[in-house]
């Protein structure tokens, strides 16, 4: 905080207007501050003159209670924090648009599926699950995936997640499964994290989460960046079209930069080198005008082609998988401008599944169905009270119209007497029309009241192996060696061997893996199985590795130089990167940078010791013969390589440079390129090294 100079009751005021001369308009107001500046005022409107001192009756005196300019500024500080959401705490949003490319107004009458071209606004939120508002952006993690489409028929909120199957098949074990990821009541730690006992102790109970299980262990988990997560609507929703007529449907969100994720070792690294890494790249990105986008596809199907499922749909431990219902691509979705204000839109932002237009309808997933209830009770705790829709993120963008009435920060100012329905005083009060929200006449299913789970719903082991079984090697490595790492943290040994029985059921191959990394001298016997796992077709959609799109967009190089370095050279790889469209970053031991061989000042973007090459796809070294030897003495520099190289990205160098990989041990492979050879550099940068890594760690 800037020091400034104390006042006394007697120093000149910068604001010698008197509180009599101020009028309610903003021109006044600003004419009076002088300059383009308006008047600094209480939330009254009563203007300030000294925002810098408290009242006091001598210079040394106590502060008055009458001092109401105090007691105001810090009474709306004490209440700046409202309660942080429960699950999904941690996120970063933008604004943007949908534009309909695909009509299905075969299947559904809501104008925003069926009007082509026309753009309606979004606001989508990405987010962690686990951590509390303020921790990490790079756990491994089931990423929020929830976009608000304001459409001309009300909102419609698609609250997904980057992860198309979920943990558990009833809104009954949600608190559960929640309360078991959360920090542990009694140490609250870990913040952030699935690797400790708890959380495992309730997975390695609930088989049906095994599927899920699968994906979060996966690369899914640790995103390399927002932009290059798939968004999944997870449940079936149904669509009604204008004869009344149902069609179910699963949404997905596919990123035109293609899907990418980080390797472990890396993602730890970023939450030491950059806690907001994803919302910084999210950020930079719109900021800079590289406008993130995604493909909104569905999946189309009927009562029908349900029945013939080898599983029960409403299931949401389950894919459809794409052999038996492909997907159709309907619109895109681009976000192009970042909030003004983080807490009045990004925390403000009330999502809920249950807002859904006429033409959109639920199915009966029993857990869509208890969340359909709890999104909007969440909401009158974490805003306050029933008004929540009135602040401008969450407010339609239609008009609308009832008879409810007051409450907490009421915004709105009603007219007339009738708050009621039927009413007959008033010609303008807001009426029933017959074109409202229709509900599916969905016939009940014979049998009696109970709680119970479908028989459909017992096979919680078919989909797991399928997914594994899908995967590409190195993703089944991954895989294997995050449940090793996760299960290395949980202290309680039933815990390690309940699970294994659970991997047994799944894959023989990945439950020797996890037991072999754990150290296990047994296999425990397979769980026990009310419906033993099917081998499926293989499903390739749940591959990243040949999804990943092997681009320069989207990415960000990081060019290592210091006092000395070869300007061209720079310059050369910089604008061939940049061509590409890749984010180029300049990186030096010193902020303020060096001379280079040209004898012009180059300043850097960032220091070498708070700016390390996890933070970037790819990096290029270019070193004077001098830099490359005292570099070669630097620890972060020594790091800046030998961790590029461990994380499997291509690296580029010049002579001095050399120097540098000699030191840290950067070995030969086609990744490690001349860095005068900039075309070779580039194509090494759009991809990751796949085939380095078994030279570097053991995987499970
Ligand atoms: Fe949520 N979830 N959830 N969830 N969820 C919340 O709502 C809940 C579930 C998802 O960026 C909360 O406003 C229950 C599945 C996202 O603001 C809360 C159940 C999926 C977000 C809540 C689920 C999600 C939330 C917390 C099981 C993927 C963040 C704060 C029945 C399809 C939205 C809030 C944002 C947030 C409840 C399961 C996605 C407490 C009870 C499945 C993306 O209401």
């Amino acid at each position: 905080m800037a020091a400034s100079k104390p006042r006394s009751k007697s120093a000149p005021k910068r604001n010698p207007a008197p509180a009599a001369e101020v009028r309610g308009n903003a021109d006044e107001l600003h004419q009076q501050a002088g300059g383009g500046h308006p008047v600094l005022t209480t939330n009254q409107g009563i203007p300030v003159g000294d925002n810098q001192n408290s009242l006091r009756p001598t210079p040394r005196g106590p502060t008055l209670l009458e001092d109401f300019i105090l007691r105001e500024k810090i009474t709306h500080f004490d209440h700046e924090r409202i309660p942080e959401r429960i699950v999904h705490a941690r996120g970063s949003a933008a604004h943007g648009y949908f534009e309909l490319t695909r009509s299905l107004h075969e299947f559904t009458r809501a104008r925003v599926l069926t009007e082509v071209g026309v753009r309606t606004p979004v606001f989508t939120r990405f987010s962690t699950v686990a951590g509390g508002a303020g921790s990490v952006d790079t756990p491994r993690d089931v990423r929020g995936f929830a976009v608000k489409f304001y459409t001309p028929e009300g909102n419609w909120d698609l609250v997904g997640n980057n992860i198309p199957v979920f943990f558990i098949q009833d809104a009954m074990k949600f608190p559960d499964l929640v309360h078991s990821v959360k920090m542990e009541p009694d140490r609250a730690f870990p913040q952030a994290a699935s690797a400790h006992d708890t959380f495992w102790d309730f997975i390695s109970l609930m088989p049906e989460s095994m599927h899920m299980i699968m994906w979060a262990m996966s690369d899914r988990g640790i995103p390399r960046s927002l932009r290059m997560i798939e968004g999944f609507g997870v449940h079936s929703f149904r669509l009604l079209n204008d004869a009344g007529e149902s069609t179910f449907v699963k949404f997905h969100w596919r990123p035109k930069l293609g899907i990418q994720s980080t390797v472990w070792d890396e993602a730890l690294k970023l939450q030491a080198a950059d806690n907001d890494y994803h919302r910084r790249d999210l950020f930079e990105a719109i900021t800079a005008g590289d406008f993130p986008e995604w493909e909104l596809a569905v999946q189309l199907f009927s009562e029908d082609d349900a029945a013939g499922f080898p599983f029960d749909h409403l299931d949401p431990t389950k894919i459809i998988p794409e052999s038996l219902v492909p997907l159709t691509v309907i619109g895109r979705m681009v976000l192009d401008r970042w909030p003004d204000n983080f807490f009045a839109e990004t925390e403000q932002v009330a999502y809920c599944p249950a807002n859904v237009p006429p033409g959109i309808d639920f199915s009966n997933d029993p857990l869509l169905q208890g969340r359909l209830f709890s999104y909007l009770d969440t909401q009158l705790i974490r805003l306050g009270g029933p008004n929540f829709h009135q602040i401008p993120v969450n407010a339609p963008k239609c008009p609308f119209a009832n008879h409810q009435r007051d409450g907490h920060m009421q915004m709105r100012v009603p007219k007339g007497r009738v708050a009621y329905d039927p009413s007959s005083l008033e010609d303008d009060s807001p009426r029933e029309s017959a074109d409202g929200f229709p509900s599916h006449a969905t016939p009940a299913d014979d049998g009696v009241k109970g709680r119970v789970r479908a028989e459909s719903f017992a096979d919680h082991y078919s989909q797991a192996r399928l997914f594994f079984r899908s995967l590409e090697a190195p993703e089944q490595a991954h895989l294997a060696s995050a449940l090793v790492f996760e299960l290395s943290k949980v202290e309680t040994a039933k815990v390690r061997e309940r699970t294994v029985s659970h991997l047994r059921n799944i894959d023989e191959s990945l439950a020797k893996r996890v037991a072999d990394g754990l150290g296990l001298s047994n296999l425990p016997d397979p769980a026990p199985t009310a419906t033993p796992a099917q081998d499926l077709p293989k499903a390739p959609e749940v591959r990243i590795i040949g999804r990943t799109k092997d681009t320069l967009k989207g990415r960000c190089i990081g060019i290592l130089f210091d006092e000395g370095s070869d300007a061209g050279l720079i310059s050369n790889l910089r604008k061939a990167a940049e061509k590409a469209g890749a984010q180029v970053k300049l990186v030096a031991p010193k902020v303020g940078g060096g001379t280079l061989s040209d004898g012009k000042r180059q300043a850097a973007d960032g220091q070498l010791a708070g700016t390390p090459s996890v933070v970037f796809d790819a990096v290029a070294v270019v070193l004077s013969a001098e830099a490359g030897k005292r570099l070669s003495k630097e620890a972060a520099a020594i790091d800046f390589v030998s961790f590029a190289w461990a994380h499997l990205k291509a690296i580029a160098a010049d002579e001095g440079g050399q120097a540098l990989l000699k030191t840290a041990r950067v070995g030969n492979d086609p990744g490690v390129v001349e860095a005068e050879d900039a075309k070779a550099f580039l194509t090494a940068a759009a991809t990751r090294q796949w085939a380095r890594e078994p030279k570097l760690r053991t995987l499970a």
